[in-house]
């Protein structure tokens, strides 16, 4: 299927998504949230993809938010329903078994804060831009945004960008942990490109169920947390390729992960 919002690129072990709506600065409307949707259903069952790559398209936004035009006509239930099925989405995001990189290029506002935040961590240009300026329009995040960015940096620094409603440049999101890595703009996708395929180098399996794990933990207490992790240990060590990297260790040499799911 071809896509109007988005475009998505598959070279495996890599796939790269990118918010295509350039002359609104990648506003996500309906139209893009079902691509979207359909998008990260093809790479979620496609098993040669071991990292998904998200972006925006031309030089200046990731994503500039939720788009306002669209937004305006709405009554309050198709808000509801918006919201939620923005919310539904950047959930699927996180929940697929691989990892997912964010790549922001520029402004992430509102909406496209709230992608990235999807994603498992963020590499941003150093000209890019983030923030919740939701409550300037009068109203609050819709996708995710208040649970996510409180969890991932805490709820005073979460709560001064929600309340407040100030972008912060990449620097300060650095510093904040909402972002691991500040690149310049031209080698931004080199950077991002690098990390992920040190990551698709590694066992297919074991690359799952880390994913799993960390984000089923995430969404537990410490001791069900464990208890995943424990049951997750004992399934991964039956893969070939956990005797294939224990061997290679012993062995002094490289393993050779084939990646064999079943
Ligand atoms: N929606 C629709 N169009 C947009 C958006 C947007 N979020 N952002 C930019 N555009 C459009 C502009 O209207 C403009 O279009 P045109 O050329 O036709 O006039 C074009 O993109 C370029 O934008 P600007 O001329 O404004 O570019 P600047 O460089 O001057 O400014 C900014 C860039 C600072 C990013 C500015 O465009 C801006 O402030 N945008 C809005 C940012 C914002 O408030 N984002 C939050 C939106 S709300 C949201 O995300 C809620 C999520 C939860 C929703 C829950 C569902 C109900």
């Amino acid at each position: 299927m071809s896509f109007e919002n988005i475009i998505l690129e598959v070279d495996a072990p890599i796939a790269t998504i990118f918010f295509n709506r350039p002359k609104a600065l990648n506003a996500l409307n309906n139209a893009l949230f079902d691509e979207l949707d359909i998008a990260l259903d093809q790479i979620r069952d496609n098993i040669d993809i071991k990292v998904l790559i998200l972006t925006g398209s031309g030089d200046k936004a990731f994503v500039a938010g939720a788009d306002i035009a669209e937004l305006v006509k709405m009554n309050p239930l198709e808000g509801k329903f918006f919201s939620r099925k923005g919310q539904k989405v950047f959930s699927k995001i996180e929940d697929l078994p691989i990892p997912a990189i964010a790549a922001v290029n520029g402004f992430a506002l509102g909406g496209g804060l709230e992608a990235a935040l999807g994603c498992d961590f963020i590499y941003a240009s150093d000209k890019a831009l983030f923030g919740l300026p939701e409550i300037n329009l009068g109203l609050i995040p819709g996708f995710g945004g208040t649970q996510r960015l409180a969890r991932r940096i805490g709820s005073n620094l979460a709560k001064e960008i929600i309340f407040t409603g100030k972008n912060i440049n990449a620097q300060k999101a650095l510093e904040y942990g909402i972002v691991n890595k500040v690149c310049e703009p031209e080698s931004l996708m080199e950077d991002v490109l690098k990390t992920a395929n040190l990551i698709a180098s590694k066992g297919k399996v074991a690359l799952r169920s880390a994913k799993e794990v960390v984000q089923d933990g995430l969404n537990s207490d410490l001791e069900t947390g464990c208890r995943i992790e424990n049951n997750v240990f004992g399934l991964n060590m039956a893969s070939e390729d956990a005797k294939e990297g224990t061997h290679a260790f012993l062995e002094k040499r490289k393993p050779v992960f084939k990646g064999k799911l079943y």
